[in-house]
């Protein structure tokens, strides 16, 4: 009987396949990675991000109900790689009000990967935090005859009014498949146990077709995607989705033979984004600081790949161009050009060697070189138009620089594995990996919030001449995998040297800018901070494990501790996960089944100074959920979050940016929703 909810697909090494006859433990190949199979979720949550709090090592950084960051030890949004079906999609908007995960909806999601710790330089271009690899459902070719292969999943849930409508169906032969799916999702604000969060409302529509053809080992695949997300409230960052438009284009040929495979992918998205601070939160009473802003993304990628008896060569290549302008619709004179056409390019190659060095040792080793380009055209804004000294000092030498950058990056990994019973194996890993930097940490000119989802209520300003970050990384572990139980811990220690993070700002104009906004507008903005390259460390360990207890009760859960600190100063690292965790008991039968979670977290007294943060406390959620197979292929999801409406905010939830809310004050951090119910029906055929 399958588990429920989510099922965690223990990565067990290829030579333990025999051994492992947990029903519910679904063995894959490859011993790097950890699956989520999620077509086994029961909930109507939108964001697939969230799911990620089951894996090991990983948390989710909050924005909104859409904007869920995956953070993977301590790391977050552009150092943990994220693929959607072998895309790279670099966010649209400047403060990652769609994160990469967001081109994946929940609703969709087939399969959701996370490497597990160091990932491999095949894994994607820059792994220095992790990888992730979502895929959603897009039908299989028929074995035989003509075949109609679909899913209709609808469901509504009672603390936000959340609806969904989705359908996917394919039709196939052996050789030919044409897929159409489609989805509606919405919400109104949500509840928490003290009133209700502004705007925490959401509306995503999505639809998609596919063209496949399969001949011997070729297959070809030819997929559009047209994602159209409104109204969404981010009440930590500084304003709100209006629209995020997007197209997306994936085309790839794969070659699948006995001892050769090949893969090669072009796919691009462009996406268009407009968002506000008055049309779903309460304006600013100053009609001179309401605020517009349209953002553009666009990204092309590729992807050439081959494996060959253990051997794997790639080169993969990914560029991104991003445009922002702010505007007031109170003043037509008003502008500023916040990013113009910031681009980024790169250029990966990488060879990659699995070894078999006996019956008991298995190696892996691996490079990647990366090279990395970047620039922007010129800038300019209305108060540096009208000659306010700061704003003109920032745009002409920003203007006047030399904004193309490159970067020649290289990373390494080499990871051992000892066998050391039929049910124990020994881990070890040792990588160097590198990022360059961001485009809004090299091109973000005046002190503004755009900051990828930081949301930590502070200015930055760019730095052109910032250097790539490089982590060494070592983690030890092992896996047992006995009949019944499956534990698998790892410890591990990061040093990041050149790791960007925001110092407090010693342009003096940048500075002045800053205080002079603040006395023009009666704002108390704190003094900018400017990307720099520091030093940090993480360190920490995080377990899973799973129990089958006999054929109907089975128990699993999660543990995770991280530590982020500077090595340079005395300070800690900004918005890293407390200590947490959470256990499920599960008890099946054949057609139905229940289960409880609990989730808890630790305060988080360790937080970040410079980045003004405040501490968190620890709280539980008991959640209750089930499922009853009504016939053939229809099943019935239902169950309640939170049971006992606990007041709580998470840690990696972001502070309210949102005035005028008599429930929650500005300052506050964001709470988790309160006591929730919700229904699903799935129908398969
Ligand atoms: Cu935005």
């Amino acid at each position: 009987m399958r588990l429920l909810g989510v099922a965690l697909l223990l990565a067990a090494p290829a030579g333990w396949s025999e051994s492992t006859q947990m029903e519910e433990v679904v063995v894959v190949a490859d011993p790097h990675v950890r699956t989520f199979e999620l077509s086994e979720t029961l909930d109507i949550a939108p964001d697939s991000a969230t799911i990620l709090r089951k894996a090991p090592g990983a948390s989710v950084v909050q924005n909104g109900p859409l904007t869920g960051i995956a953070q993977y030890r301590g790391m977050s949004r552009f150092r943990v790689s994220t693929q959607v079906n072998g895309m790279v999609i670099s966010a649209g908007g400047p403060n990652w009000m769609d994160p990469p995960l967001s081109y994946a909806p929940a609703a969709h999601l087939e399969s959701l990967l996370v490497y597990r710790g160091i990932a491999s330089v095949s894994a994607g271009l820059e792994t220095i935090g992790g990888a992730v690899k979502a895929n959603t459902w897009q039908g299989d070719f028929s074995d035989g005859g003509i075949e109609l292969d679909g899913r209709l999943r609808t469901g509504a849930q009672s603390v936000n009014g959340a609806v969904l409508y989705s359908a996917a169906a394919a039709v196939s032969n052996e050789s030919h498949l044409v897929r159409v799916s489609g989805l509606s999702e919405s919400a109104d604000d949500a509840d928490f146990k003290a009133g209700e969060i502004l705007p925490s409302e959401y509306k995503r529509e999505r639809f998609d077709v596919g063209y496949g053809y399969s001949r011997g080992a070729h297959t070809f695949r030819i997929d559009y995607g047209r994602s159209e997300t409104g109204d969404t409230g981010t009440a930590a960052l500084p304003m709100d989705i209006a629209y995020i438009d997007a197209d997306l284009v994936n085309v790839a040929w794969q070659y699948d033979a006995d001892d050769v495979q090949l893969l090669a992918r072009v796919h691009t998205s462009d996406i268009e984004h407009g968002m506000s601070n008055y049309h779903l939160r309460s304006a600013p009473g100053n009609p001179a600081m309401w605020r517009m802003n349209y953002a553009t993304g666009d990204n092309r990628g590729f992807a050439l790949a081959a494996s060959w008896r253990g051997w794997r060569i790639g080169l993969d290549g990914h560029d991104e161009t991003h445009n922002s302008d702010i505007s007031n619709p109170n003043n037509p004179m008003f502008f500023v050009t916040n990013f113009n056409d910031a681009e980024r390019t790169l250029l990966g190659l990488y060879l990659e060697r699995e070894l078999t060095l006996s019956d008991r040792w298995m190696a892996e080793l691996g490079v990647r070189f990366n090279h990395v380009s970047s620039d922007s055209d010129v800038v300019n804004a209305t108060p540096a138009m009208m000659g306010m000294p700061p704003a003109v000092a920032l745009r002409d030498t920003f203007n006047a620089a030399d904004r193309k950058q490159t970067d020649n990056n290289i990373d390494w990994v080499a990871k051992l594995r000892y066998r050391y019973t039929d049910n124990v194996e020994l881990y070890g890993g040792l990588s160097r990996k590198t990022r360059s930097p961001a485009y809004q940490e090299r091109y973000l000119w005046l002190p503004l919030m755009a900051t990828a989802g930081l949301a930590d209520g502070r200015t930055y300003t760019g730095n052109i001449e910032l250097d790539p970050e490089v982590a060494h990384e070592v983690e030890l572990g092992f896996d047992w995998a006995g009949q019944r139980l499956l534990v698998s811990p790892r410890v591990f220690y990061k040093r990041v040297d050149d790791y960007i993070q925001g110092t407090a700002s010693t342009n003096m104009a940048a500075v002045m800018f800053v205080q002079m906004m603040n006395n023009a507008n009666g704002t108390n903005n704190p003094a900018p901070l400017e990307f720099n390259n520091v030093d940090a460390e993480f360190y920490g360990i995080d377990m899973d494990w799973s129990y089958q207890i006999n054929t109907q009760w089975s128990v699993e859960g999660v543990v995770n501790f991280v530590r982020g600190e500077r090595r340079d100063v005395d300070d800690d690292l900004y918005r890293v996960a407390a200590p947490n965790g959470f256990v499920g008991l599960h008890y099946t039968r054949p057609q139905w089944h229940v289960g409880v979670e609990s989730f808890w977290t630790a305060g988080q007294s360790r937080t970040s100074q410079i980045n003004g943060e405040p501490s968190s406390s620890g709280y539980a959620l008991l959640n209750l959920q089930g499922d009853v197979t009504l016939a053939q292929g229809v099943r019935l999801g239902f169950g309640v979050d939170n049971v006992f409406d606990r007041n709580y905010a998470d840690h990696l939830s972001g502070i309210n940016r949102v005035r005028g809310n008599p429930d929650l004050a500005t300052g506050e951090r964001l709470p988790g929703y309160g006591r929730n119910f919700f229904a699903r029906i799935d129908y398969s055929w």
